[in-house]
């Protein structure tokens, strides 16, 4: 291996670690031993060289002045952001010695790690991290903020997470973008897209806001928010009527589709138009149109699952593509996400055995606030990477109450102070990805990459993997597996894999090649991973576990008084949190806005510009509106997870609900109600 951190000039080959499907390929640029440029690598088949806004300013976030460089202690209030340096021996000293007492009095359960993929890499978020807790005994996690409610909905229907290969979305004629922002969260999707678009494809995106990729859709359809399993169901009933079906490929690759026929009967076009708002000439348009043409290719985004209703909606809308036959057309199927054609041996990097038949109790991380207010035996300490719950998850009020306690003993490890780590009891400075080795994944294409260590470790800073082994020496562990070095770990990961599209993906073979592609087998012809092997329009196993067997519309639930659904997305120049620090990023964000229908404004005596109060029981948020016919009547939709305001006015998960969705225990960021009015 050559040793690129030796190197004072050069370019070298890296891949982007942030939370997003494209998992860029980039080149970073040397001079005098520090990045002067970050890049896009031409070389990397899917995102060839073109990169976000958001990366290519990432020089400057790797060498802000606000980065943390050493060890704190607070020294002030929780949440007031006064800290002292200390050394690295002392914070984890303190650590291990806090925990070694918590352990003895309390038990192990008492401390819960607490994180999420802020580094997309394998080892860097879920390898020696969950070793170290598995062997330590520690509450466990339920990673579901993200998009556990639509992988278990989609793997009803089909299984696993196996989609399309992005590369022969090229053949599509007909993309469906649906409750994805594609523009801004999976941009390469949209590059291929507009290039079949020369060649005569269509662009239909479905989404409660028209936003930057609604604008650029030959058809946009706006849609009330947690109704798409309603409008997928109108469809499926429109192409049995029209006589669309694949009858052929219903027989062989599908359970349950004479049974699926007759229930969608009771999706009449206008019944369906009554709940979703599209209406019903459109519907038939639309349900036509999917059934007409070939290869067409829905990709299925991360907005609509955000739900009550989120696992059972893409259960449903998964189901479209087998109605006709799309499956076995190069170019045609859905994408929800990717991620299996790339499964690594998961057991052998995260060690549940260390475990050793324990069984923690287990805490979903959408509950932090609740779980820090109302959990008994409480949580006393809390050990936080790679996430900011401060800001991201829902019932924010909730989660700074619980961090505020006194008998609770938090460490943050960040690469900024953020707002999650002004409630910490010791800071730890984070590596940035660029500074470690690591491999990655991506849940979207189908590519493995690796990331050699460019720059040497920023300041005091370290990675991940290296704390869990310090802290695992502090406190006594002699588990040989809590000291294994990163390249250890990279081969332990990807030997026997048990996955045959990554056959002879090693280490070497990645360090030579930089980036590898899982080996190319169709989903069909071949066994599915279902129960029946079969695609399930009926699933027998939903019904075991309480759902219904066939695909049904919910609604939303009604979880107050208050009239309107509160949709706070993600915006285009942060990623989540990560940036919103940054002045750049802000300035090209220019200000949180709440987009409303303009009858919805009117009715209130609300104006664009103007500064309006969005309120429910959970909290409040201050935004300014933007009026419109951007969203339907009903909806408020804003853009963006922004850092805390001196007065945290922009605190939008303030107001999200903290409870499940119907499927994954997944968030339900989009389904709360709130009122709005003027200031
Ligand atoms: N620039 C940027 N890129 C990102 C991120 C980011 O913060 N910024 N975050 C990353 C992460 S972690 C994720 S999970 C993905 C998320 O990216 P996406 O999969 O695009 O998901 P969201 O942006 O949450 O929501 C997508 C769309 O769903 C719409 N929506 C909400 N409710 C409904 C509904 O009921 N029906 C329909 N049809 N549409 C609805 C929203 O208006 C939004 O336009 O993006 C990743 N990439
Ligand atoms: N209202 C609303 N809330 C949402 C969403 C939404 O759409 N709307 N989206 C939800 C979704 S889909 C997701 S995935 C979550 C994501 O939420 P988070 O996972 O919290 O994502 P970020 O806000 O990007 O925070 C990641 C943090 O990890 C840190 N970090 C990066 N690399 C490393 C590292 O190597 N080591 C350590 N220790 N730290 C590192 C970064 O500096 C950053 O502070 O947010 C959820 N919250
Ligand atoms: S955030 Fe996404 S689009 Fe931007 S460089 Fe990273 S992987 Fe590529
Ligand atoms: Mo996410």
């Amino acid at each position: 291996m050559n040793d690129f951190t030796m190197q004072e000039n050069g370019v070298f080959p890296s891949v982007c670690s942030l939370d997003c499907p494209d998992q860029c390929g980039l080149l970073i640029h040397k001079e005098n031993g520090k990045i002067v440029k970050v890049a896009g690598d031409k070389n990397h088949p899917v995102t060839q060289g073109n990169i976000c806004n958001k990366v290519r300013n990432m020089t400057e976030r790797i060498y802000d002045k606000k980065r943390l460089s050493v060890p704190l202690k607070r020294i002030g209030k929780k949440g007031e952001g006064k800290f002292e340096p200390i050394s690295w021996r002392e914070a984890i000293d303190t650590i291990s010695s806090r925990w070694k007492k918590l352990i003895d009095k309390e038990g192990a359960e008492s401390i819960l790690p607490y994180s999420f993929y802020g580094n997309m890499g394998r080892l860097q978020s879920e390898g020696m991290d969950r070793r170290f807790f598995n062997y330590l005994g520690a509450s466990q996690l339920e990673r579901t903020i993200c998009n556990t409610a639509g992988s278990v909905g989609y793997n009803y229907t089909m299984g696993s997470a196996h989609g399309i290969d992005p590369e022969e979305t090229i053949h599509s004629k007909l993309f469906i973008f649906w409750g994805i922002n594609a523009v801004s969260t999976n941009m390469h999707q949209i590059t291929i897209a507009q290039k079949a678009r020369k060649k005569g494809a269509k662009i239909v995106v479905i989404d409660v806001h028209k936003n930057q990729t609604g604008k650029l859709a030959d058809w946009f359809i706006p849609i009330n928010p947690g109704t798409d399993g309603a409008l997928a169901l109108g469809i499926m009933n429109i192409l049995f009527e029209k006589n669309l079906q694949n009858d052929a490929f219903l027989k062989t690759y599908t359970t349950g589709h004479e049974e699926l026929r007759e229930h969608v009967k009771q999706y009449a076009p206008k019944k369906v138009a009554n709940i979703t708002g599209v209406p019903e000439e459109d519907l038939y348009q639309l349900a036509i149109m999917y059934g007409e043409t070939s290869p067409a290719f829905i990709r299925i985004g991360n907005g609509i699952q955000h739900h009550d209703n989120g696992g059972m909606i893409v259960r449903t809308i998964s189901c479209l593509p087998a109605i006709t036959g799309q499956w076995l057309e190069k170019g045609g199927g859905a994408t929800k996400g990717n991620s299996a054609f790339l499964q690594f041996n998961k057991q052998a990097l995260q060690r549940p055995d260390l475990l050793k038949g324990r069984r923690p109790r287990s805490f979903n991380m959408n509950q932090l606030g609740t779980i820090l207010t109302e959990t008994d035996p409480p949580v006393y300490s809390l050990f936080i990477y790679g996430t900011n719950p401060a800001v991201v998850a829902p019932e924010a009020n909730k989660v700074r109450e619980g961090f505020m306690r006194d008998d609770l003993f938090t460490v943050v490890h960040d690469l900024f102070l953020t707002e999650t780590a002004k409630y910490a009891d010791i800071v730890l400075p984070a590596t940035s990805s660029f500074e470690n080795l690591d491999f990655y994944t991506s849940y979207w294409h189908h590519y493995i990459q690796i990331q050699q260590p460019v720059i040497k470790p920023f300041a005091e800073s370290k990675s991940n993997t290296e704390v869990f082994r310090l802290l695992a020496k502090a406190m006594g562990f002699d588990e040989p597996a809590l000291q294994d070095t990163d390249e250890d770990m990279i081969r332990q990961s990807l030997y026997n894999t048990g996955n045959s599209h990554i056959e002879g993906i090693t280490y070497e073979a990645l360090l030579e090649n930089q980036f590898m592609k899982a080996k190319r087998q169709p989903l069909l012809p071949g066994t599915l991973k279902t129960p029946s092997g079969k695609i399930e329009l009926y699933s027998e196993a939903m019904k075991k576990d309480g759902y219904s067997p066939l695909p049904v519309h919910t609604d939303l639930l009604d979880d107050s008084e208050f009239p309107l659904t509160f949709i706070p997305g993600p915006n285009h120049n942060y990623l989540n949190s990560t940036f919103s620090n940054n002045e750049k990023h802000q300035k090209l964000e220019k200000e949180p806005k709440a987009f409303i229908n303009i009858d919805d404004a009117n009715e209130r005596g609300i104006k664009t510009g103007e500064k309006v109060r969005i309120w429910n029981d959970r909290g409040e948020c201050v935004l300014t509106v933007s009026a419109g016919d951007q969203v339907l009547p009903g909806a408020v939709v804003t853009q963006g997870l922004w850092a805390d305001a001196k007065d945290k006015q922009q605190l939008v998960n303030a107001l999200a609900p903290d409870r499940l969705s119907d499927m994954g225990g997944g968030a339900v960021f989009f389904s709360g109600k709130v009122q709005i009015e003027k200031i």
